[in-house]
């Protein structure tokens, strides 16, 4: 198939699965064709069937702000006509899928029927998409889409309690690569950081306040106090200062760095014993499931879709948002001597789960199923 996979290029979790799935596709044989405005971070990686189309946003000084969306679409009709793409994958709702509506209509006077499947990643639902402003455009987008699918089966069921939504949704779990993400020996690294053996807690993420880290750094504070460990937050983003001066204000900057953004992370998580992530909202979990690849147990909150990833008890534990008490207590338990080593075993096999090589053949199904729909639509229109 050739295939259009437009994105966030960013760090964030929805431009991860994205960049990751059209690189397994394009080694599966697939044509792959990534539609953004800038490389994805995660494109780092030459395959004779990956290409890369930069959305050009031109600007007038009519503008006060460039309408991105008229560019996105623009670029996608321009795309789908002259590399003969057989389908549109947008991540992530908005805007994506309103520019592969108006993509859609655009071609369609043409003669060309190009199908586009909406997947959903979290925020696009849980945060932004309810956004009064915001709503009326997302549910017609999602409705308007030939297929639609969601990280994962809480998403889904958010998706369909918030917004009026007519179409199927399929619900298909991220994934992680596991050539990529798996423990690697890292003692040397280990040794730096934790010179006298303290436990490695790691958190990372997009730093936004939906993260909590605020309760990471509090729970850290007070596990140091039972059980010698160092912490280190990794990635950047809007709460960043605020947490470096609560680290002052709790007087922890000695045991707890803050790396910033780092491509490598497998490379830190084959030396952590911890994983936190106490998220207000998380649709899945992209991060924990890279982390137990990596024989990391977590840590979480209980919110959406992070009961389907972490197995309370066994990968990691589970807590109510905000419930540090319980995350320190749980921590303290998974970081003992006697429990440590089974978590870790839990984990790896959790994730092994959540293989790329078990997922990305559902994506490939899907896209021959919603394919085909589109054609016998077509078909008995004409
Ligand atoms: O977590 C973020 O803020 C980034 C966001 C995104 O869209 O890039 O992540 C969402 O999508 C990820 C990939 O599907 C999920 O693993 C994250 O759980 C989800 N984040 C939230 O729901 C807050």
């Amino acid at each position: 198939m050739k295939i259009g996979i437009v994105c966030y290029p960013t760090f964030g979790g929805s431009g991860v699965v994205a960049t990751e799935l059209g690189k397994e596709l394009a080694q599966n044989g697939h044509q792959v064709h990534f539609i953004t405005y800038t490389q994805p971070i995660r494109l780092d990686f030459f395959n004779e069937n990956l290409f890369y189309h930069e959305v050009d946003i031109s600007s007038y000084p009519l503008f006060q702000y460039a309408p991105y969306e008229s560019a996105l679409a623009g670029k996608m009709v321009d795309v789908v006509k002259y590399e003969k793409l057989d389908l549109l994958h947008v991540h992530y709702a908005i805007p994506h899928a309103t520019s592969a509506f108006l993509a859609k209509q655009i071609l369609k006077t043409e003669g060309i029927e190009i199908p586009v499947i909406t997947t959903l990643h979290g925020t696009d639902i849980t945060v932004v998409g309810k956004d009064r402003t915001y709503k009326p455009v997302v549910t017609f987008s999602i409705n308007e889409s030939d297929g639609v699918t969601s990280v994962s089966e809480d998403l889904k069921q958010e998706t369909l309690r918030t917004f009026k939504v007519t179409n199927e949704i399929e619900v298909i779990p991220n994934f992680v690569d596991m050539q990529r993400f798996h423990k690697q020996k890292k003692d040397h690294f280990k040794k730096i950081i934790c010179p006298d053996g303290e436990r490695l807690i790691v958190h990372i993420s997009n730093f936004r306040r939906v993260k909590r880290i605020d309760d990471v750094i509090q729970s850290f504070g007070k596990i140091k106090q039972s059980i010698p460990s160092k912490l280190l937050l990794i990635g950047d983003g809007p709460e960043r200062v605020k947490m470096e001066k609560l680290c002052r204000d709790l007087e922890l900057c000695d045991d707890i760095r803050f790396i910033g953004k780092l491509d490598a992370i497998e490379e830190v998580l084959s030396v952590a014993d911890l994983f936190f992530m106490p998220s207000e909202k998380e649709s899945f979990g992209l991060a924990a499931l890279e982390a137990m690849a990596c024989e990391v147990p977590c840590i979480t909150s209980n919110t959406g879709g992070l009961p389907e990833l972490n197995i309370h008890g066994k990968t990691g534990y589970m807590s109510n948002v905000g419930d540090i008490d319980d995350m320190v207590k749980n921590a303290l338990h998974i970081l003992s001597e006697e429990n440590l080593a089974t978590f870790k075993t839990n984990a790896l096999a959790r994730a092994k789960e959540f293989d790329i090589k078990n997922v990305v053949p559902m994506y490939e199904a899907y896209y021959r199923k919603i394919i085909e729909k589109v054609k016998s639509k077509a078909l008995a229109l004409n």
